[in-house]
């Protein structure tokens, strides 16, 4: 028997924390994992590790988790080999395509999409060849008003502005809850210890949310505000920052400014109070103290993102970092130099090239919001979906109406996914391909280096040695793209292994010289806790990838959205507005059948403020029924003061049982899919990106 030891970074969540794994070999060649511990001498993560990172062993013994190909036959599923799966692919995905044009096939990106980079580098090899414009993905329903604002201001969408928060005084969160989601598009391991030393020093947190989440609680000062409403409330911070005469300079190539002056003049604190429910006074101070600190970092994330005004309020935060002289400074928000430079090696994206088919929802780089996928399938017609492709997702427990989404799907001709379960969406598939588990393939970070507090990267083999037969993620869209181009004459562009292509990326990126020497995947191997490339540096201004080269503070998109927000239809009385929530042990939807996350006490119950359920004669841990436009659902209630009133939390990614999901220990979990209530009609009009904030319900006895 022998022992090792694996240094390995995490990429489950965006924090990329470095883990230590030790391993043991059995004389037939067995391997197990004995442990996995926090690595602290990952300088970035410094030993920080959550609960999710030890389950890793979990997902590697399940026994639901499937390892060869599947293919459905009736209600059964059969075993089948990579090449005969690779040529029914291409068989029935050519003929579909064949009679009812190539947008007929519809493409589907989860999460994990950005985590595993050999899905980066090889995902599009095959999709490409598809030449649909039907492609949608999770981040619809998520930071597309992130991408879109960069898109505008910066010209590239991923050209994002990260909070340096090791070096800031003040740190305004609206939205975000890093304490259970360890950051986003805030790569940050180890937040709360970052969070607290902000206050250590002498500085403040203050957290806007409908709910005292978890970053709230450790917050100098926590702002109730009506879901749905921050832009109203960033206005009023914005305009309070011009009245009083609160701005700084900025050193950078600007244009735009004087129309955002004047665009926003009407939305002062006063009026804006009524929107929000934040009162008018504690506006303008927060305006104030922001002001006043040297260096303060304003930052939204999913609960300002997946709203009605979810790109304004992305636009509001920035223009706010700008004018008070945070945007591009060292302890304000500040772009990474990543090594593997993403922004420098593509274009700036596009949006709105072309609409969706029945609701003309626009594109944005290449994909439609997730919305419009159920009526794309449903609606007859030139044009409909009647394939599709899911990657690394579960739109149906992730995706507004997840209902009708599975009708839509119980109707298509032929469905493929390449996934390692049978869960609440790939049950419908005709064939599941399964990957290698996270530790059985290397590592590169390719997406969340770009997001990170500071420039860091780092390279990790496989912990485990993959069974004979499995193919990695990269593999299998090698597999299909070949069998496609086979099957249609297409030429097909030879391709080389993700692990080459990060090491041409290091090499020609922004620390490297060519040579294997001074930075390369050698180099990296070097160093398997990683490699601290130093603190965020401003260089925006080099970085910028607008036509003029200067920061678009007043993109016309958006300040035309400002009338569509004067407009906003106020919430009825009666009506509670739903929100979502996530907590450490869970993963959106498919970490669930781990008894290691799910154990102890339940987290998947509507919270409910003790004035709302009296009102409604309910009490603490009764089962109601909650409604909404397009569904409803049966669920616990737990009284709460930790939610406002008028709000009811529901998290998302349960509801696990459903017919022929094969995970048994997440079946057995109670809870419901809170996107069996979210509305696929209820967009960010500008984006098309989801409200999953912001829902309005009625909560009943069931
Ligand atoms: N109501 C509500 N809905 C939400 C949210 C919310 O806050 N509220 N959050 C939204 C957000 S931010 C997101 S990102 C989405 C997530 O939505 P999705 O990405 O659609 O769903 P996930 O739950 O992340 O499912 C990931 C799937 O990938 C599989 N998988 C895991 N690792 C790999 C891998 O390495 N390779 C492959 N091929 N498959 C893998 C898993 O088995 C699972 O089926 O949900 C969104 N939905
Ligand atoms: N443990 C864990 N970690 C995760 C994930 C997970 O599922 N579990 N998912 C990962 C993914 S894919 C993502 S995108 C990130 C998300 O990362 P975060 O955005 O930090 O995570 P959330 O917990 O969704 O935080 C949203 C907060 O917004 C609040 N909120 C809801 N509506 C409103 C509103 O109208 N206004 C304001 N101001 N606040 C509102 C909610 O109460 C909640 O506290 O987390 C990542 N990390
Ligand atoms: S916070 Fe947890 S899940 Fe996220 S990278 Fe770190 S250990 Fe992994
Ligand atoms: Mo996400």
């Amino acid at each position: 028997m022998t022992k090792s030891l694996h240094y390995r970074a995490c990429h489950l969540c965006e924090a990329i924390c470095g883990l230590a794994i030790e391993t043991e070999t059995q004389a037939d060649g067995a391997t197990q994992i004995r442990s996995i511990k926090g690595d602290a001498q990952d300088s970035f993560s410094r030993g920080h590790i959550c609960p999710k990172a030890v389950a890793l062993q979990d997902i590697q013994n399940d026994p639901d988790r499937i390892r060869q190909p599947m293919r459905r036959v009736g209600e059964q599923w059969q075993a089948i080999g990579w090449d005969e799966a690779f040529a029914l692919v291409a068989e029935r995905l050519s003929t579909i395509q064949a009679a009812h044009g190539q947008n007929a096939v519809a493409v589907y990106q989860g999460n994990p999409s950005v985590h595993n980079y050999g899905l980066m580098t090889h995902s599009n090899y095959f999709l490409g060849l598809l030449k649909t414009r039907n492609r949608f993905s999770a981040t619809s329903v998520d930071q597309l008003p992130h991408h879109l604002t960069s898109h505008l201001m910066y010209g590239h969408g991923l050209l994002i502005p990260i909070p340096d928060i090791d070096h800031t005084d003040f740190m305004l969160i609206l939205g975000g809850n890093p304490l259970a989601s360890n950051g986003s598009i805030m790569t940050v391991p180890d937040v709360e210890k970052r969070l607290k030393a902000i206050q250590a020093r002498g500085g403040k947190l203050v957290v806007v949310d409908p709910r005292r989440s978890e970053t709230a609680a450790i917050a100098d000062q926590h702002l109730f505000v009506r879901p749905g409403s921050d832009a109203a409330l960033l206005l009023a911070l914005l305009n309070t920052l011009f009245e009083e005469g609160l701005t700084r300079y900025s050193h950078l190539p600007v244009e735009g400014l004087e129309q955002v002056r004047e665009a926003i003049a009407g939305f002062d604190a006063e009026t804006m109070s009524a929107r929000c429910g934040v009162p008018a006074e504690t506006i303008r101070q927060l305006a104030r103290d922001f002001a006043a600190a040297d260096k303060a970092v304003c930052y939204g994330r999913m609960g300002v993102s997946t709203q009605a005004f979810g790109t304004l309020c992305q636009w509001l935060v920035q223009v706010i970092n700008l004018v008070t002289g945070n945007l591009d400074r060292s302890g304000g928000v500040l772009c990474t130099t990543p090594a593997v430079d993403l922004v420098a090696s593509t274009s700036g994206g596009h949006f709105n090239r072309w609409q969706s088919r029945v609701s003309g929802l626009p594109e944005y780089g290449g994909e439609l919001p997730v919305s419009a996928l159920a009526e794309e399938m449903l609606s007859p017609g030139d044009g409909q979906v009647r394939a599709l492709v899911t990657v690394a997702g579960n739109p149906v427990l992730s995706t507004p109406n997840g209902r009708q989404l599975e009708q839509a799907l119980d109707g298509l001709e032929f469905m493929l996914s390449v996934d390692f379960y049978i869960n609440e969406t790939t049950r419908y598939a005709d064939l599941i391909l399964p990957p290698t588990a996270p530790l059985e393939h290397d590592h590169y970070d390719t997406t969340f280096n770009v997001f990170a507090v500071r420039n860091v990267t780092r390279f990790n083999e496989a912990v485990l040695a993959r069974p004979e037969g499995a193919l990695h993620d990269w593999e299998i869209f090698v597999g299909l793209a070949k069998a496609f181009a086979a099957r249609n004459g297409l030429e097909l562009k030879p391709t080389m292994a993700p692990e080459q292509m990060i090491d041409m990326g290091l090499r020609f990126g922004p620390y490297g010289d060519g040579s294997e020497r001074k930075l390369s995947l050698a180099a990296l191997r070097e160093h398997p806790h990683g490699v601290d490339l130093g603190a965020l540096q401003p260089n925006l201004a080099a970085r910028l990838k607008t036509p003029s080269k200067a920061v678009q503070a007043a993109p016309e998109l958006l300040l035309a959205d400002l009338a569509r927000f004067a407009e906003q239809q106020q919430p009825a009385a009666h009506e509670l507005l739903l929100i979502g929530r996530r907590h450490v042990r869970s993963n959106n939807s498919w970490m669930h059948n781990y008894h290691r996350l799910v154990k102890g006490k339940p987290r998947h119950q509507l919270l409910m403020n003790p004035a709302d359920l009296a009102s409604r004669g309910l009490t603490d841990g009764q089962r109601v029924r909650v409604r909404s436009r397009v569904g409803s659902i049966e669920v616990e209630v737990a009284a709460s003061d930790e939610v406002m009133a008028g709000v009811v939390s529901l998290p998302h990614g349960w509801g696990h049982a459903r017919p022929g999901v094969q995970m048994d220990i997440a079946r057995a979990q109670p809870g419901a899919s809170a996107n069996d209530l979210t509305d696929e009609r209820q967009l960010d009009a500008l984006s098309g990106n989801a409200v999953l904030n912001g829902v309005p319900v009625e909560v009943v006895a069931a």
